[in-house]
C-alpha cells in the first residue's frame, strides 16, 4: 500500500528498517521514486517512495486503546501503538473488538485484583481499558441479554500468556456466576481449582516457558437462567506424551514428577522416591528447579486442589504411586540376555527398580519382565514367543510410560468432569479456549502439524467472523460496502484434511500398510499434490515436505510421522495392568471391545484429532465468538523488552494484521464528525464559517477538497486507505512546519 503524491517536504513519515523494522522521520527531500528522511534518531536515510508509510504526527505519545481509533490503521502505526503502550505497562489495546494482550513479564497484581472485576461488571464495553475482564463482562453480558452462548478463543506463541489469560476470564466469569454459599465445594470452586491439577500434570518447563501447556484445553462453562453457573466440561487435546520419556536440556520433563520427589519424606518414602536427579527421565537434562518455584509447596497445593475438584486420598495416593512406578520404569537399564536377541534387566539396580515399578504398579513382577523383554506372536497355527534385544526392550519401557502417563491424565480430566458435573438444562454457556499457536521451529513433526492445522481451522473462523463485524459496523453506520476479498485458507485445510486424497488420510493408509516406510509416504505426497499451490517439496530433500500455511512456510520431517499417527497399546502392556490388583490401575486399562482386540489395531491419532477439531468448532459456531491475541515482546522472558520484528511476526501469525487489512479493504479511517472538522477545518475555513452542524460541515470539507470514494455515516466519516493521508499532506502544506509547531503550542493550551 502506498500513497503516491501523498508524500511532501515535510510530510512525517515511516520507513522500512532492516534492524528495528520501521523508524519514523520527516522528509527533507522528494524525488521521483526516492525520498530522504531525517529520523528522529539522527539518522538520515533514503527510502523508495513504496517502502514508506505516513506517519500520524498527532498522534498521542501514549498511545490509543483502540487500533481503530489511530489515524493510519497500517503496520508501523500498530507497531508503535503497541509498543508506546507496553513501555507504560499498559498491557492490553483492543483493535475493534479483539483484545491484544503483550506479555508483561512481571506481575502487576493491581490489574486483577477484586476491586478490578468490581470496576468491569456492567461497565459499557470500551468505556474501560482494555482487560480481559471487559471481554468476559462482554461475553456474559452477551450471553445474558441475547440468550446466545458465547466463547473467548485465546491464541498465541508459546509463552505468550495465554494460559494466564484464561485463568483470568475464568476467575471472572466464576466471579459473575457464582452462587455465594453452596453447600460443599461450588461449581465454580472446582472449576478454578481444575487449573493447579491439570497444570501439575501436563504443564512442563521449555525453553519457550517455564510454565508451558503441554495440551490444548476447552473449558465449557454452562449457566442456567438466571445466568449462574450450573455446570462444566472440560475438553483436552493432544497431549504431548514423549516428554515424558525424553527431555532435552534446558526443559523439564512435567512438574508432578519434581512434586513428587520433593513430597514430604513420609510420601517420598512410601514411593521409594528421592532426589530427582536419581531417575533417568528426569537427569537427561540439568534442569530441576525452577525459578522462584517450591516443588514441596507445589505438591501440597496440587493435593489441595486436588481434594477440592473431588479426587478422594485413595485415588490421589494411586495417581502417584503411578507417577512413581514411571520414574523407577525408567530407570530399568536391559542388557543381552542368554538367547540370542534377547534381553534382560541389566544388575542389580535395575532389577530394584524393576521390582519397585512393579510393587508400585501392583503387578506382578515377572509378567512386567516379561511384557518389556518379549512379545507373543500369535498366527493362525501357533503362539510364538519373541525377544526383544536390549534396544526394543527399552522403547517397549518407555512407550510403556508413555501410556501409562497419557491414559493418567486423560483420567484426571475425566474426573474433573464427573465431580463438576455437567448440567442437562443448561441454557447457555461460555466456552474459553486455550489452544497452542503457531509453530514453525527448525525441525517440525507431526505434533507441529497437527498444532498447525488447529491453527488453519480457527484462522478460517476468525477470518470470517472478523469480516461479518466489519459489515456489520457499516451496516450500523448505513453506509454502502461492497464485498471484499479476503485470503480464505480452504485450499489448505483440503489438503490437510480432505477425505479421502487429503494428506491426514495419506499418513492413515500409509500407517495401515506394513510395508510402507516414511520415505514411501514421502514419495505418495508427493506425486499426489505435485501440482499443489500450497504444497511443495524442498529441492534438498527426499523425506520432508513443505506447506504453504497462512502464517508462513513450514517444512515438516516426516521420519516420525507414522510412528506419531499410530496409538495403540502393546498387547502385553495392556494385559499386564489390567491384572493390577490396584483398581485405579487396572482402571486406566479396561478391556478393549471384541473390535479392536483383532489383527487391526490401529488407531490414528490424526483422524482423531482431526474429528476433534471438528468438533470443536461445531460448538464454536454455535456460539458469539470473542477473540484475545497474546504475544510475546521478547524471547528472553523478561520485562520491559519490547522487540519490534518479533511482535509483528506474531501479529501476522495471529490474524491480526489480516484483521487489519481486511478493515482496510473497506474503509480504514473512521473520524467522528467533530474530531474530522477539527483536524481537517483548516483545509478549507470558509465552509466552516456561519453556522453549520458538523455533519453539513464535514460533507462540504470532503466536497471542496475533492475527495472521492469516501461516505458518510451515522456518526462518523469513513475514509478509504490513503485519503487520511492525502488529507494531511495537504494540511501540512497549509500549514507549513513553522505554522505547525504554533499550532501544537496553541492546542497544548487546551
Ligand atoms: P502460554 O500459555 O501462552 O504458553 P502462559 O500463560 O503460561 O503462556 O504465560 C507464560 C508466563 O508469562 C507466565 O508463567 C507468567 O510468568 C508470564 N505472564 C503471562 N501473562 C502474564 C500477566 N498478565 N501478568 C504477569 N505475568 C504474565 V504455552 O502454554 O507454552 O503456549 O504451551
Ligand atoms: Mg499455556
Amino acid at each position: 500500500m502506498t500513497f503516491p503524491g501523498t508524500i511532501v517536504v515535510g510530510s512525517h513519515v515511516w520507513a522500512e528498517d532492516p534492524e528495528v523494522a520501521w523508524i519514523d522521520g520527516e522528509v527533507v527531500e522528494v524525488n521521483d521514486e526516492e525520498i530522504k528522511i531525517n529520523c528522529e534518531s539522527g539518522k538520515t536515510v533514503i527510502a523508495s517512495t513504496s517502502n514508506v508509510f505516513p506517519k500520524d504526527s498527532e498522534a498521542p505519545p501514549c498511545g490509543v486503546d483502540d487500533m481503530t481509533k489511530l489515524a493510519y490503521l497500517h503496520e508501523p502505526g500498530v507497531l508503535q501503538n503497541l509498543r508506546s503502550r507496553y513501555d507504560m505497562n499498559e498491557i492490553y489495546t483492543y483493535t475493534g473488538s479483539i483484545l491484544i494482550a503483550v506479555n508483561p513479564f512481571q506481575r502487576l497484581p493491581h490489574l486483577y485484583d477484586n476491586h478490578m472485576m468490581e470496576q468491569y461488571k456492567g461497565a459499557g464495553f470500551g468505556e474501560l481499558s482494555p482487560h480481559p475482564f471487559a471481554i468476559a463482562d462482554a461475553a456474559y453480558r452477551q450471553m445474558i441479554n441475547e440468550g446466545i452462548s458465547q466463547s473467548i478463543l485465546v491464541s498465541g506463541e508459546s509463552g505468550a500468556g495465554k494460559t494466564e489469560s484464561t485463568k483470568m476470564l475464568m476467575r471472572y466469569l466464576a466471579y459473575m456466576g457464582g452462587r455465594a454459599a453452596a453447600e460443599g465445594r461450588s461449581v465454580e470452586q472446582k472449576v478454578l481449582e481444575s487449573n493447579p491439577v491439570l497444570e501439575a500434570f501436563g504443564n512442563a518447563k521449555t525453553v519457550r516457558n517455564n510454565n508451558s501447556s503441554r495440551f490444548g484445553k476447552f473449558v465449557e462453562i454452562q449457566f442456567d437462567q438466571r445466568g449462574r453457573i450450573s455446570g462444566a466440561a472440560i475438553r483436552t487435546y493432544l497431549l504431548e506424551r514423549s516428554r515424558v520419556c525424553q527431555v532435552s536440556d534446558p526443559e523439564r520433563n512435567y512438574h508432578c514428577f519434581y512434586m513428587l520427589c520433593a513430597a514430604p519424606p513420609e510420601d517420598v518414602e512410601r514411593y521409594k522416591l528421592g532426589n530427582p536427579r536419581m531417575f533417568h527421565y528426569l537427569n537427561q537434562t540439568n534442569c530441576y528447579e525452577l525459578d522462584a518455584v517450591d516443588d514441596s509447596k507445589e505438591y501440597i497445593a496440587t493435593r489441595r486442589a486436588m481434594d477440592v475438584v473431588g479426587i478422594s486420598t485413595d485415588e490421589q495416593d494411586a495417581i502417584f504411586r503411578a507417577v512413581a512406578a514411571i520414574l523407577h520404569l525408567g530407570n530399568i537399564e536391559f542388557v543381552k540376555g542368554n538367547e540370542t536377541d534377547s534381553s534382560e534387566p541389566k544388575d542389580e539396580k535395575s532389577r530394584f527398580h524393576l521390582r519397585t515399578a512393579s510393587e508400585l504398579f501392583m503387578c506382578d513382577e515377572k509378567s512386567l519382565e516379561d511384557s518389556l523383554c518379549k512379545r507373543v506372536i500369535v498366527t493362525r497355527d501357533e503362539t510364538i514367543t519373541k525377544c526383544l534385544d536390549p534396544d526394543s526392550a527399552a522403547v517397549s519401557r518407555d512407550a510403556l510410560a508413555k501410556i501409562v502417563y497419557s491414559r493418567l491424565f486423560d483420567w484426571l480430566v475425566n474426573k474433573i468432569n464427573n465431580s463438576i458435573g455437567q448440567d442437562p438444562d443448561s441454557r447457555y454457556l461460555i466456552g474459553v479456549l486455550d489452544i497452542y499457536g503457531f509453530e514453525s521451529f527448525k525441525t517440525n513433526s507431526f505434533e507441529q502439524f497437527c498444532i498447525n492445522l488447529t491453527n488453519e481451522k480457527l484462522q478460517q473462523h476468525f477470518n470470517q467472523h472478523v469480516f461479518k463485524m466489519e459489515q456489520e459496523e457499516y451496516t450500523k453506520e448505513e453506509i454502502d460496502w461492497s464485498y471484499i476479498e479476503f485470503i480464505d485458507n480452504q485450499d489448505i485445510l483440503d489438503l490437510i484434511e480432505k477425505k479421502p486424497g487429503g494428506i491426514i488420510a495419506l499418513l492413515d493408509e500409509a500407517c495401515m500398510f506394513p510395508r510402507s516406510t516414511h520415505e514411501t509416504f514421502a514419495q505418495k505426497l508427493y506425486q499426489t499434490f505435485k501440482d499443489h499451490k500450497r504444497f511443495s517439496k524442498p529441492k534438498l530433500s527426499r523425506t520432508d515436505f513443505t506447506i504453504c500455511h497462512y502464517a508462513g512456510d513450514v517444512t515438516y520431517q516426516t521420519e516420525l510421522f507414522l510412528d506419531k499417527n499410530k496409538d495403540y497399546v502393546v498387547a502385553e502392556h495392556q494385559a499386564l495392568l489390567r491384572a493390577s490388583r490396584c483398581s485405579f490401575v487396572s482402571g486406566l486399562f479396561p478391556l478393549l471391545p471384541e473390535e479392536s482386540s483383532k489383527t487391526s489395531k490401529f488407531s490414528s491419532i490424526g483422524s482423531r484429532f482431526k474429528q476433534q477439531l471438528q468438533a470443536l468448532l461445531e460448538t464454536l459456531s454455535a456460539t458469539e465468538p470473542h477473540y484475545i491475541r497474546c504475544v510475546k515482546p521478547n524471547n528472553l522472558l523478561k520485562p520491559a523488552i519490547f522487540e519490534n520484528y518479533n511482535v509483528l511476526q506474531q501479529l501476522k501469525c495471529g490474524g491480526v494484521m489480516e484483521a487489519i487489512r481486511i478493515s482496510c479493504a473497506g474503509y480504514p479511517t473512521r473520524k467522528t464528525f467533530d474530531e474530522f472538522v477539527s483536524r481537517f477545518g483548516i483545509l478549507a475555513p470558509d465552509v466552516l464559517e456561519g453556522r453549520c452542524d458538523e455533519v453539513t460541515a464535514s460533507k462540504r470539507l470532503l466536497e471542496k477538497v475533492g475527495l472521492e470514494g469516501h461516505q458518510i455515516g451515522k456518526t462518523k466519516v469513513f475514509l478509504r486507505a490513503g485519503q487520511m493521508a492525502e488529507l494531511d499532506a495537504r494540511r501540512s502544506e497549509v500549514l507549513g512546519r513553522s505554522a505547525c509547531i504554533i499550532q501544537r503550542k496553541v492546542r497544548s493550551y487546551y
